[in-house]
């Protein structure tokens, strides 16, 4: 079996075992290997390999990469460390059930019976101590009696295992980075305007698999974003992903989406908003990522699924298929998010390419909706740049601003602007939304103008009022993560944030101080988890000490972003107090706080 480049499936260790021990086509053993299995020098070229973690459906807290249910597995995976690497190491394991773990052959770990979830575990010393920088191994067994069944083991720095909770996050090169566009975790983007206005259609992310509540983010001038309520309120917290692009018609919006990780349906609103129902009692496809395609003459086409991209042509109604699909052989390690645009009467079929850090989008170019698709050389929409450390920009759409012909390309970037190994999966579910230009040859081929740290700019009018006075200026709070300083939330980007320290605290609070007294007049928030309630109050305070109401949200029931308060005071310390910091498990944090000196 070949490792997938799939990029939903959250692994939440680091080093990841993906050796099976030996069984014809990739079926699990049933026998015990050769007693030196668990030696580093052990040949294991004949093991099949299977993406972790092993089990079955339905085990708590397992992501099942590979399909185990024998009573018994072997598992070896070799791994790097780097020179210099002094960080303290633990493992991180989830087991059901009986589970023995030896790195370079001694024993780190050795345990009976199951655990329900992700848990660390300390290294056994001479274990411990065979871990040296260059190539180590980690071989595991585990058995298996009755119910559920999964194993998945792997190596975490302690501090490493704390932000895997989290996802880290972008390393901002300065103030005020236009990329990502939207403060919170989202993937598998999609943009479109109407009237004045443009929208973002998206995967909510950072819940792991079921995802978050579904919202459509909406900009005037494509730099300054918000929403509020929900935008399809029947399929929070389901498995739907990667809603696509609106189709105006018959003054209503029709938005094909993910149900249920499989299931291609469409659902429609009144307004481009929402909210969205599903159209149809039925899926129209079942498979995931369909997006639709009308044609100048009319006719309506959705593009979906894997391994390769699906062209059908669509009812008038929208309502089912005119079979067969055209299925394309893409050929370039296509892997989901297929779309399709036209421009100048070339038909262009883009798909989302690899995965994980190498994760891109790339096009094809056809004379009709269904091909056939011709590839240029160097066909990236847009791609990694190592020199700039963005990684994993895949998964997007494309915008036109029509009049203009302009063109805009918007993706996920993965991990949080770190380069993410394959098997190092735990930022994948915590995925930002960014934006770029791209322009045309005369021949039609595309020239990437991304991806960039500073986006795309102002599509529109500015919708700014006011100057920024909590920019740059000097942040605290009651505590911080590692990483997640309070200065994260005045460096005017959403790729970086504040986390506290401190997820069990009944009170957190952040501040700034502007460095003088000054008029403030509004404050915009951007909560660390924007479609969940965050209930806070916020204060103000001329010298730090007397604080004054600003705001009160303690029983706030509004799901939006940002948080706006206006009320006209002279402050120079604002401080945002969060009087539940661990509602839904979710840690108090923000992504950036901005206080205007206009309503
Ligand atoms: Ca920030």
């Amino acid at each position: 079996m070949t490792v997938p480049s799939r990029h939903r499936a959250p692994s939440r260790i680091s080093s990841i075992p993906r050796k099976l021990a030996p069984g014809p086509g990739g079926s699990p053993p049933t026998e015990q290997p050769a007693a030196a299995w668990r030696q580093p020098d052990f040949n294991d070229q004949g093991w099949s390999q299977g993406r972790a973690g092993f089990g079955t459906e339905g085990t708590p807290n397992a992501t099942i990469g590979t399909e185990w249910k024998t009573a018994d597995i072997w598992l070896r995976r070799s791994f790097d460390v780097p020179a210099g690497n002094r960080e303290p190491q633990v493992l991180r394991w989830h087991h059901d059930e009986d589970a023995e773990v030896y790195l370079n052959g001694e024993l780190a770990a050795k345990a009976s019976g199951f655990l329900q979830d992700y848990e660390n575990r300390e290294i056994l010393a001479p274990a411990l101590a065979t871990l040296k920088p260059g190539r180590n191994t980690i071989a595991i067994h585990c058995h298996q009696t009755t119910g559920g069944q999964y194993i998945d083991v792997g190596l975490v720095s302690a501090a490493d295992s704390e932000i895997l909770k989290y996802g880290d996050q972008n390393q901002a090169n300065g103030l005020a980075e236009g990329n990502p566009l939207i403060p919170g975790l989202f993937a598998d983007p999609s943009a479109a305007k109407f009237g004045d206005t443009y929208y973002i259609y998206s995967t909510t992310d950072g819940f792991g698999w079921p995802t978050g509540r579904w919202v459509v983010w909406k900009s005037r001038d494509f730099v300054h974003w918000s929403f509020q309520g929900e935008s399809f309120p029947e399929i929070t917290g389901q498995q739907n992903w990667a809603p696509g692009v609106p189709v105006y018609r018959d003054h209503r919006y029709w938005l094909p989406y993910t149900l249920h990780g499989r299931e291609g349906r469409i659902a429609v609103a009144d307004q481009p908003e929402g909210p969205f129902h599903d159209a149809f009692a039925n899926p129209i496809v079942n498979d995931i990522d369909s997006e639709l395609f009308i044609d100048d003459d009319g006719t309506p086409y959705v593009v979906w699924g894997r391994p390769m991209p699906s062209i059908n042509r669509l009812k008038p109604d929208f309502s089912a298929v005119v079979p067969p699909p055209t299925r394309v052989d893409f050929h370039q390690g296509y892997v989901e998010g297929p779309f399709l645009f036209k421009r100048k009467g070339v038909y262009y079929l883009c798909g989302a390419n690899l995965g994980y850090a190498e994760y891109r989008i790339n096009y094809s170019m056809g004379d009709s909706p269904i091909g056939p698709f011709r590839f240029p050389a160097d066909n990236f929409i847009v791609k990694p740049d190592p020199a700039d450390n963005l990684w994993g920009t895949g998964h997007g759409n494309v915008l036109c601003v029509k009049d203009r012909d302009e063109w805009v390309v918007i993706y996920l970037r993965s991990r949080m602007g770190e380069k993410v190994d394959p098997f190092m999966e735990g930022g994948n579910v915590y995925r930002q939304v960014c934006a770029d230009r791209f322009s045309f040859n005369a021949d039609g081929t595309i020239q990437r103008h991304g991806p960039t740290r500073k986006g795309v700019g102002r599509l529109g009018p500015s919708t700014e009022r006011g100057v920024n006075l909590a920019l740059g200026k000097r942040a605290t709070a009651s505590s911080a993560l590692r990483r997640y300083g309070p200065e994260k939330a005045v460096d005017g980007g959403f790729g970086t944030r504040w986390i506290t320290g401190d997820a069990q605290a009944l009170e957190t609070w952040w501040q700034v101080d502007l460095g003088k007294v000054s008029r403030v007049e509004r404050t915009e928030i951007s909560f660390n988890y924007p479609t969940e309630l965050t209930p806070y109050t916020l204060r103000w305070s001329t010298d730090g000490i007397t604080w004054q109401l600003y705001a009160d949200h303690t029983n706030d029931s509004i799901h939006e972003s940002p948080k706006v308060d206006r009320q006209a005071v002279k402050a120079r310390f604002l401080r945002v107090v969060f009087t539940n910091a661990v509602a839904n498990k979710i840690p108090s944090g923000l992504w950036e706080f901005k206080a205007f000196d206009e309503r």
